[in-house]
């Protein structure tokens, strides 16, 4: 039997940190459609995130990314934040756009070009000093295009030797999130393209090395909820990039394209008892909003990993051991999915009411006016990361 007021307790205190991306004018390599209200300057990213939060009640923090989300003064930027409500989360690094970086970052055969981009990532360990962030995230887009281009087993060297210098740059309560991807914009290999990568390079570094993983970021058919689950029983799960995919990187609203298997990952979650967050795993969106109203978006997509967390507290786990214990694929296989088709809108209504929310939050930022006054204050616009 599953006992109810838990499950409305952990889903009181599951905890979704918004990207300061998400926010700001974005788009694909064809067009960046420009939006009215989009934030100009990393403050009116925060205090749209902060609107998220006061709507949702559970992202109460935003990641960065630099150097998108520079200023001069990041103890006065944490401040601002938490005058709003929201905190400074995840410090994201970018080693990806500069021309310095054709053939690569940390693993460019060029060792100035190397000595520059790992001091990208100490600095961003400076900025996490004075924002109080406890996780630098790192992803390269470094690797090749072509065979023979350059020596694979080297470029591992470099990264090694990258990595080594930004971990021991780590203060005590900080920590290294190591992301990787398939590929894109290396289309032959990639330096980091796979969790195993990851966490070997973790492994090599130490306890405070741990393996983002961006749902977008594998190959077609991949099985994730095995490599949540693989990295948790290691201990080496330490944060998520949500977004959903349909072909390749497309960093669509989380649980748009495949709600099941956002289950499916969230279940692996609830049965290590690896939601609440004392455990320590981020759960962060990575996402883009090309087309659609950013921060309504941003908002529906907090409830779609709700919606998927409160499914997979809801699987009656006494029942589905008893049935994997009798081998009883077909009832195992039942109770699994008894779960996912409960209709948890009203249970996430009632939770939303209990801690004194709206219970829909998508239509209370609409009655909020919060949009229309964007739209009239935000004149010029333009921001953002992606295509600005
Ligand atoms: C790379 C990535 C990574 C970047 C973000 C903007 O595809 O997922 O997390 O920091 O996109
Ligand atoms: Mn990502
Ligand atoms: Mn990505």
């Amino acid at each position: 039997m599953t006992d109810l007021a838990a499950v409305k307790r952990a889903l009181t205190a599951q905890r979704i940190e918004t990207p300061s991306w998400a926010y700001g004018n974005s788009g694909t390599r064809f067009k960046v459609f420009t939006q009215p209200g989009v934030p100009r300057n990393p403050e009116e990213k925060i205090a749209d995130a902060a609107v998220v939060h006061r709507f949702t009640g559970v992202a109460p923090t935003v990641a960065l990314h630099i150097p998108w989300d520079s200023v001069d003064d990041y103890a006065a930027l944490t401040r601002y934040a938490t005058d709003l409500g929201v905190g400074i989360g995840a410090i994201n690094t970018n080693v990806f756009q500069d021309d310095d970086y054709k053939l690569g970052s940390v693993t460019n055969p060029d060792a100035g070009v190397r000595r520059k981009a790992t001091d990208h990532l100490l600095e961003a360990i400076d900025i996490m000093d004075q924002t109080g962030s406890q996780d630098l995230k790192l992803w390269f887009s470094d690797g090749i295009n072509y065979p023979g281009q350059d020596d694979l087993r080297t470029r591992q060297d470099r990264l090694a030797t990258a990595l080594r210098e930004t971990y021991d740059r780590l203060g005590a309560e900080q920590r290294i999130l190591l992301e990787y991807k398939l590929f894109e914009p290396a289309f032959y290999a990639t330096d980091v393209p796979d969790w195993g990568t990851s966490y070997a390079h973790c492994i090599e570094l130490g306890e405070r090395a741990t393996v983002c993983i961006d749902t977008g970021h594998h190959a077609p058919g991949t099985n994730i909820e095995f490599i949540v689950a693989f990295l948790l029983r290691q201990g080496r799960l330490g944060a998520f990039d949500f977004n959903s995919r349909f072909y390749a990187d497309d960093d669509l609203m989380v649980g748009a394209a495949d709600p099941f298997q956002l289950f499916r990952i969230m279940y692996e979650i609830v049965r290590a008892g690896a939601l609440d967050p004392s455990y320590g795993i981020a759960f962060m969106l990575d996402q883009c909003h090309n087309i659609e109203r950013k921060i309504p978006a941003i908002i529906r997509s907090v409830m779609n990993v709700q919606e998927a967390t409160a499914k997979a507290l809801l699987v009656d786990r006494d029942a589905l051991f008893a049935a994997q214990q009798s081998g009883d694929v077909l009832e195992s296989n039942a109770v699994f999915m008894d779960a996912y088709n409960t209709d948890v809108r009203p249970l996430l209504a009632e939770v939303r009411a209990d801690s004194g929310l709206d219970p829909d939050p998508i239509a209370a930022y609409k009655r909020s006016g919060y949009d229309e006054k964007i739209i009239a204050d935000r004149v010029g616009g333009n921001q953002a990361g992606w295509g600005a």
